[in-house]
């Protein structure tokens, strides 16, 4: 699924703008800026699917540190500050790692909050 079938290309260029700056990455402010807040489970699921390079069932750190580039080729590398800010405020069970915490619908609402 490609991510340009799930989001708008406006959308994404226009949140990738707004973070261009290392160390700036902020990803509540991004998803809500990419429309991802706006879509239901089931997208924002083949979102999260689409940012598992690997198929793994989970969003690692080395993936979360591309994760821009999952969005758009012309995203930047997050910086390992900003890697490590989003790996701590998503990673509810402290596994290391973004995915189902049974709960929830998969990744969805854990990679939002
Ligand atoms: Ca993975």
């Amino acid at each position: 699924m490609a991510m340009l079938d799930l989001l708008k290309a406006e959308d994404i260029k226009k949140a990738l703008d707004a973070f261009v700056v290392a160390d700036s990455f902020d990803h509540r402010k991004f998803f809500e800026l990419v429309g991802l807040r706006a879509m239901g489970a089931d997208s924002v699921n083949k979102v999260f699917q689409a940012l598992d390079v690997d198929a793994s069932g989970f969003i690692e750190e080395e993936e979360l540190k591309f994760v821009l580039k999952g969005f758009s080729e012309d995203g930047r590398d997050l910086t390992d500050d900003e890697t490590k800010r989003f790996l701590t405020a998503a990673d509810k069970d402290g596994d290391g790692k973004i995915g189902m915490d049974g709960t929830q619908d998969m990744g969805s609402a854990t990679l939002l909050c």
